[in-house]
């Protein structure tokens, strides 16, 4: 197997041999090979044809399926491929007779991919990794009801740019960064699905005590699934606990009038083997960030949608989660109340500051800028992960001075959401805005405080501290430089992925810093 897509890949240079460190089988990453290869083959038969909505569907979910920590299932995987190649024969019915070596529509082998020119490489595997980070947010949207015709069209491009020969290192840049462009469209349509469906995040503060009685914990990032869970437990004596990426459910206020959604359970996805071990409730897993079940708790877990692991069981498209309903009640939950602190100790975390309960306080966030009471803003987000040097983004947050601000969003937060920083102009100093795609009203934020200064957003005592992970963190990176931000600090290792000319290029273009230590990040960011 060869696998280079995410941070904590082997020696930071690729997985090879019998798993990767996820835990992901050499078996497995080939057919995930092999349905990237099978999605290029149908991208390119659906060149000059129209298009159907279920070639649409099966691109998304097979990028989706293929980012770090969603499906270990080889079945799940095989199901797919198939259904790929039956589109494509559908679109191509002459294909499957014909002996003509034209290559035109065949699956695209991707060994080809990995042994290419570093450079190429490089791009094409931003191409690709973007794109499934992006399929994770179309795919939320598509369950929504939401669909844009533009993001699909780039899935149809980039798949066959991934697969095409002729492309140069001038030819792949320019769709690099149209795949940053595009990328913020599809989180612009999340985020109006999500308000459109869950209405407008406001501020909540969110307890991570355990009450006695059973209760189901829910992860991910699908909050359609969420509400679904809330419907079908509602009455029945269980609690619903959030978990990693789902905290920022609080804040929307058609999920959070349940009066049994009740807190948080646990951090962020790296800790679940030790958090889940002999948990008296189930684990419905609804995106990313599986880990491999330990014994002590492989009977509670569930799986839904693409997440999905052999073994397991897995709630289908119709989303009846009477299995997971039963669990809970079977295993009773707690007999008293339990608390898991976060991981500097705190019991209570706040989150649901979106972008417009941001926005909201812009007029005294600029008034306080303007009289020197705020000296600088920090957007300290991202994933988390295992990797010890991640201790930066806690020991950051706890440098910084008292005259700042810190927004925060996607599970990188767990480093430090429960620490009491206190409040600044009458606005707390650490600013949950949500989960990873959220990045997108943190932008509207930082373009609308760039207005309000008459400057640019580069111009602004703003800087992104950044940690990434997985492949969504590709996508969200390409929206910034699409963006033009400039001075972004990014760890806590760069992507094996790159090479060094084209890193290189990344980092002199866009005057991206590798994180060193807090202290001296600090100092430069702040001279
Ligand atoms: Fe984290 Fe996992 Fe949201 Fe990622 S839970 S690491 S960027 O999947 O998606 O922040
Ligand atoms: Fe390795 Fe990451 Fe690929 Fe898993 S997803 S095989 S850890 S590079």
């Amino acid at each position: 197997m060869f696998c280079f897509q995410c941070e904590q890949t082997a020696g930071c240079s690729g997985c090879v041999g019998k798993a990767g460190v996820c835990g992901k089988t050499a078996v497995t990453a080939g057919i995930q090979d092999r349905l990237t290869g099978a999605l290029i083959g149908l991208a390119r038969a659906s060149e000059g044809k129209d298009r159907s909505p279920e070639a649409d569907r099966i691109i998304v979910k097979g990028l989706f399926a293929t980012l770090t920590n969603v499906s270990f299932d080889d079945n799940a995987l095989n199901e797919l491929l198939e259904e790929a190649g039956r589109l494509k024969d559908s679109l191509s019915p002459m294909c499957g007779s014909c002996t003509a070596d034209c290559g035109r529509t065949e699956d695209f082998d991707m060994n080809r991919l990995w042994s290419e020119d570093e450079d190429i490489r490089s791009l094409k595997s931003l191409i690709l990794f973007g794109m499934r980070g992006m399929a994770a947010y179309a795919y939320h949207a598509m369950v929504l009801g939401h669909e844009d015709r533009g993001v699909m069209d780039y899935f149809y491009k980039g798949l066959f740019a991934v697969g095409y020969d002729g492309y140069t290192v001038q030819d792949l840049l320019p769709i690099v960064m149209e795949l940053g462009a595009v990328n913020l469209d599809c989180m612009a349509m999340l985020d109006r699905a999500n308000r459109q469906a869950f209405g407008i995040p406001s501020p909540a503060q969110v307890s991570l005590t355990v009450e006695p009685g059973p209760f189901i914990v829910i992860s991910g990032h699908d909050l359609h699934d969420l509400k679904l869970l809330l419907e079908q437990t509602r009455g029945k004596g269980i609690n619903v606990y959030t978990h990693g990426e789902m905290l920022p459910a609080h804040a929307y206020p058609e999920l959070r009038k349940y009066s049994h959604l009740k807190g948080n359970f646990g951090t962020a996805w790296q800790n679940q083997q030790k958090e889940f071990a002999d948990l008296p409730a189930p684990v419905l897993f609804t995106t990313n960030c599986l880990m491999p079940p330990k014994s002590s708790y492989s009977d509670r877990v569930f799986t839904t949608a693409l997440v999905s692991y052999p073994g397991m069981v897995h709630i289908d498209g119709r989303k009846d989660f009477s299995p997971v309903i039963q669990k809970a009640l079977e295993l009773g939950g707690f007999r008293e109340e339990m608390t898991l602190p976060g991981i500097n100790g705190g019991t209570m975390v706040t989150t649901g500051f979106g972008r417009e309960a941001v926005l909201a306080a812009a007029g005294t966030v600029a008034e306080a800028v303007r009289t020197k009471e705020l000296r600088h803003i920090f957007l300290v987000g991202g994933c988390d992960g295992a990797r010890p040097g991640r201790n930066y983004y806690t020991d950051f947050v706890k440098q910084t001075p008292e005259d700042t601000l810190i927004l925060t969003l996607a599970c990188g937060k767990y480093r430090f959401n429960d620490l009491e920083l206190g409040s600044l102009a009458g606005i707390p100093r650490l600013l949950d805005m949500g989960q990873c795609n959220d990045a997108f009203g943190a932008i509207q934020v930082a373009i609308a405080l760039a207005e309000a200064f008459g400057c640019s957003v580069n111009d602004l005592p703003l800087t992104l501290v950044l940690s990434w992970y997985e492949q969504k963190a590709v996508c969200i990176l390409l929206s910034l430089l699409h963006l033009g931000i400039k001075n972004i600090y990014l760890g806590p290792t760069l992507p094996a992925f790159l090479s060094p000319a084209i890193l290189g290029y990344l980092v002199e273009q866009f005057e991206i810093h590798p994180i060193s230590t807090p202290e001296k990040d600090l100092a430069m960011i702040l001279a």
